[in-house]
């Protein structure tokens, strides 16, 4: 039963119960209303709301918005609650988010025990609070708090809200007693029926200078999305219109919402972070293997900042580096990470020790005999990685999982240097490791399934969104980074600057362009990587004589203070460098390219091609296993806007014919055969078929 009522003595008891969050589905709205009827005809002098399960209810139901609505909408079971002639008392555990908290807000009176959290999460779903949330938070706490908890969607300890007002008191479990004690405390006290509507915003902080200072701030911080400036419109109705004119207005503002392109892709979005971690086909009787224990090889940059990850999941870590002086510089740089991050005011100087002191450094190999896992960070070698896989193989415990974080080399290669190929798996962090949220697991051939099933847990553990790849060059972001960054290459050649063309994508809503990226990763790391290849391998060089000239002027990109741009010393503030221009102008000469003027919409459409196509192709051969593991892949791991729903949700909504002919049309432009259109796109075109039809047919 999703709702359900009971009389407890003097107190009547709604119980909400569906997992696994208790969203807010028609049937719980329609149980909601049900129960309050009931609960207003009986004796009871107070009625309690609490939810079973893990948390307070945590929002609508996300997988109903774009459905046709049934009533009773949340409004108006939102309206039942505050209009009842008892009061009613929420009782708040786990997280009550969004719609959620909103019910609670309609209630008279709220508790919550110590751990628990209330938020409005709704703009990370390009969203608003749409049952009553930014008419009630701002009359409870007032404007500035309102618009910081509701822009921010951050959720908000239950101390933090006592202090602010969100709630009345924090309990002690069990929380069905301390309930059901504070509700007839509150009637034996002759508590009155104190509605929220009824406030009224204080006006100190609710100036038109006020609101206009955060649509700025709002513009920069969450650059290019809507529902951050309908939210000030909303906060800033609460604090002119009365409350019912507010809501209606918030109501009108918040389907727009539910209808906008944005929210549709940050749906997306939330869905499929929670599907990828899912491994298709695997065997159920896979259970993730213990992991207490990890051992990470390389104190460089990557080695260190998986480590980090690991120590913040409060996992233990054993750091191996070849010498001492290794060692002391990864440690360093670890300690040096954790400053910036208690400087920042994320972290208590107090936690960041407790965490640095998990991470214990070694030049011995024989000190990983215990771990569970190890994962190798090493310099991207296949010769330096068989030899650091030979001596784990010996080394580490049996089942131990022995785990790459190879950017592109081939992980079945690494597997066979090994007696155990069924416990090696990539594991492929991304710069900063321990900020970007992807991972890309990578299913050589004999990975066993429970060693795929562990990773995608730790992955999950350590706060990653783990993304399944199998093995090819690149897996799956790289192999689309590498017809990316081709674009931007030619683009630049043939005409535009590389402040026009990171420009163009910045404007789509790239976290940096292609050529900021560059300048920042360093211009040499591809140059060396170039260097390995032969000419039929490096494809047109007009896709690298730039970059090449450049690394060979000494400019490598931040790292030197010039690449693409030029950066001040101090502030590595980026600025034009007229002298770039010179070199493009001398190369596109060099190669005969009459350079053009290029508008930005091409440009954006070669680059979003680029990454389609070969999205196209990657589903096609396996490498990944859904479009939305693409997108999830390209927003956490390369600064995709989660607004615009990764690329193959792009590439959906504009529609795969008119994707299929502009791949034509560039393909007769430029005469290149990676603009012929991957065949997997080309069928579903002929046969009328979306991806989600595909996915539906393959399983
Ligand atoms: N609707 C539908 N399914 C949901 C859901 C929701 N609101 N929240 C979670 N799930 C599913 C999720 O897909 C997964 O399914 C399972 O629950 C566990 O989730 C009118 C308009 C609550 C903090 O944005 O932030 O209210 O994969 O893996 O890590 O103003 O889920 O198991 O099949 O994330 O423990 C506002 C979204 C909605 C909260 C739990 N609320 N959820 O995290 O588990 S809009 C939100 C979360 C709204 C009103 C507006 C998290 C969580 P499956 P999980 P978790």
């Amino acid at each position: 039963m999703l709702v359900s009522y009971e009389l407890v003595d003097d107190i009547g008891v709604i119980t909400v119960n569906n997992p696994p969050v208790n969203a807010l589905s028609h049937g719980v709205r329609e149980g909601l209303v049900t129960a309050l009827a009931t609960a207003q005809a009986d004796s009871s002098k107070a009625i309690v709301l609490l939810c079973e399960g893990r948390t307070f209810i945590a929002g609508a139901e996300i997988s109903e918005f774009g459905k046709p609505p049934q009533a009773p909408s949340l409004p108006e079971v939102n309206a039942a609650i505050e209009g009842a002639s008892k009061p009613v008392i929420a009782a708040l555990h786990g997280t009550a988010l969004g719609g959620g908290f909103e019910v609670a807000l309609s209630c008279h009176y709220r508790c919550a025990v110590s751990d628990a959290a209330v938020g409005l999460p709704e703009v990370k779903l390009g969203l608003l609070p749409g049952a009553g949330g930014t008419q009630r938070v701002p009359r409870l706490i007032g404007v500035e708090a309102a618009l910081d908890m509701i822009a921010s969607g951050k959720p908000v300890t239950a101390a933090k809200a006592l202090k602010l007002g969100l709630i009345d008191r924090v309990v002690d479990a069990p929380l069905k007693a301390a309930a059901l004690a504070y509700a007839r405390e509150l009637v034996a006290e002759g508590a009155m029926l104190r509605r929220v509507r009824d406030m009224k915003v204080s006006a100190e902080d609710a100036s038109a200078e006020q609101f206009a200072s955060w649509r700025t701030t709002l513009g920069k911080r969450m650059r290019g999305q809507q529902a951050p400036q309908r939210i000030v419109a909303c906060v800033e109705a609460a604090s002119r219109l009365p409350f019912d004119e507010g809501l209606a207005f918030e109501r009108g503002q918040f389907v727009e919402c539910t209808e906008s392109e944005q929210s549709a892709a940050l749906r997306h979005i939330f869905f499929a972070e929670r599907q990828a971690p899912k491994v298709l086909g695997l065997d159920p009787a896979s259970q993730p293997r213990p992991i207490q224990r990890v051992g990470i090889i390389g104190g460089g940059t990557m080695g260190g900042g998986i480590a980090m990850c690991f120590a913040n999941a409060g996992i233990p870590v054993t750091l191996l580096e070849l010498n001492q002086d290794g060692l002391d510089r990864g440690l360093a740089l670890i300690g040096k990470n954790y400053g910036i991050t208690v400087s920042k005011g994320k972290l208590s100087e107090q936690e960041a020790v407790r965490r640095e002191r998990l991470i214990r450094g070694t030049t011995d190999y024989a000190d990983l005999g215990e771990v569970d896992l190890v994962i190798e960070a090493v310099f991207e070698s296949m010769e330096v990685k068989r030899q650091v896989f030979a001596r784990l193989d010996e080394v580490c415990k049996p089942g131990a999982i022995l785990a790459t974080n190879t950017s592109y080399l081939d992980v079945n290669e690494i597997a066979r240097v090994t007696d155990r190929p069924q416990d090696v798996v990539g594991l492929h962090f991304f710069s900063p490791a321990n900020v970007m949220r992807l991972l890309e697991v990578v299913r050589a051939d004999d990975t066993a399934d429970d060693v795929l099933a562990t990773a995608m847990a730790i992955g999950k553990r350590i706060g990653k969104v783990p993304v399944l790849a199998r093995v090819c060059f690149g897996f799956i972001g790289n192999r689309m980074l590498r017809q990316y960054a081709r674009e931007a290459q030619l683009c630049m050649i043939e005409g535009a600057s590389p402040e026009q063309i990171d420009g163009a994508l910045t404007g789509f809503g790239m976290a940096m362009g292609p050529l900021a990226v560059g300048d920042l990763a360093g211009l040499d790391i591809g140059y060396k990587a170039r260097q390995a290849l032969t000419d039929a391998q490096k494809g047109d060089p007009k896709s690298y004589c730039i970059a090449d000239a450049l690394v060979e002027m000494g400019r490598l990109g931040q790292k030197s203070g010039a690449g693409y741009y030029r950066y001040d010393p101090e502030t590595r503030a980026r600025s034009v460098d007229p002298e770039v221009l010179e070199v493009i102008e001398a190369q596109a000469s060099k190669h005969g390219v009459s350079r053009r003027a290029l508008s930005s919409d091409e440009i954006l459409d070669r680059h979003l091609m680029a990454l389609v196509n070969e999205g196209f192709r990657i589903l096609e051969e396996g490498i990944a296993q859904r479009p939305g593991d693409i997108d999830v892949a390209y927003v956490h791991g390369y600064g995709f806007p989660a607004y615009q729903g990764g690329p193959m949700f792009y590439a959906a909504q504009r529609g795969l014919a008119s994707v299929r002919d502009r791949l034509k049309a560039l393909q007769r432009q430029t005469g290149a055969g990676y603009w012929e259109p991957a065949p997997l796109l080309e069928r579903l075109v002929s046969q009328g078929q979306s991806l989600d039809d595909w996915m539906a047919e393959k399983h």
